[in-house]
């Protein structure tokens, strides 16, 4: 049996166990948590990344998402909703003097946006490389930037700058419970664990 079935049949397993006993609403046993808080350090860094309204109108949230799984990040908070001008000013803050601020609080709350917090190794740098540039005329093709938007007014995607930056942007955006803490079963071949 291969690595990923056994991983299925662990889970399944333990489902089964847990059914008729009174045990079964507690959260199974972090055996995988346990593996990787013990490996790797940094494996648990996460990082805010948002489809902007302009990413949403046309349809490449899934294009997004699928970049971000392809490479081998973990998806560990998402939703879809409509920004409010308070969360904006806050995120934006540090560009509150800039003669574009007012343009950008009205895109961005122009439509919905899908926040995202992604989480792994060196996942605040590695986003940024795969996001590209803030202006899209200097994004590279590969990027989401470079590969789908023209200009810097509209360019689909937020990810966070650093991982200071990330924390704040996650709080910001997420409530605690908002956020899965789950076990990856192809974390032990994705890294040296
Ligand atoms: P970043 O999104 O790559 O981190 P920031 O400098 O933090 O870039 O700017 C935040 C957002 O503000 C950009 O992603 C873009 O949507 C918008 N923005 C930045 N510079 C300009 C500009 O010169 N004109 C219009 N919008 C801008
Ligand atoms: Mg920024």
């Amino acid at each position: 049996m291969g690595f990923l079935q056994r991983c299925l049949a662990r889970s399944l397993l333990q489902g089964q166990r847990s059914l008729g006993n009174p045990e079964r609403l507690k959260p199974p046993l972090p055996t995988w948590g346990l593996l990787y808080s013990t490996g790797v350090p940094g494996l648990q860094e996460r990082t805010l990344i948002a489809v902007k309204p302009d990413g949403v109108q046309r349809r490449l949230v899934g294009d997004v998402i699928k970049r971000f799984e392809q490479r081998g990040f973990k998806l560990v908070g998402l939703k879809l909703l409509q920004a409010s001008e308070g969360i904006l000013a806050e995120h934006y803050h540090e560009l509150r003097r800039k003669p574009f601020y007012q343009e950008l609080l009205r895109y961005m709350t122009s439509g919905p946006v899908v926040a995202m917090v992604w989480e792994g190794y060196n996942v605040v740098k590695t986003s940024r490389s795969m996001v590209g540039e803030t202006n899209p005329a200097e994004a590279k093709p590969g990027t989401v930037r470079g590969d789908f938007s023209v200009h810097v007014s509209r360019n689909v995607v937020h990810a966070s700058d650093s991982v200071e930056t990330a924390q704040r942007e996650i709080s910001l955006w997420f409530r605690h419970d908002e956020i899965v803490d789950w076990d990856c079963c192809d974390h032990n071949v994705m890294y040296e664990l």
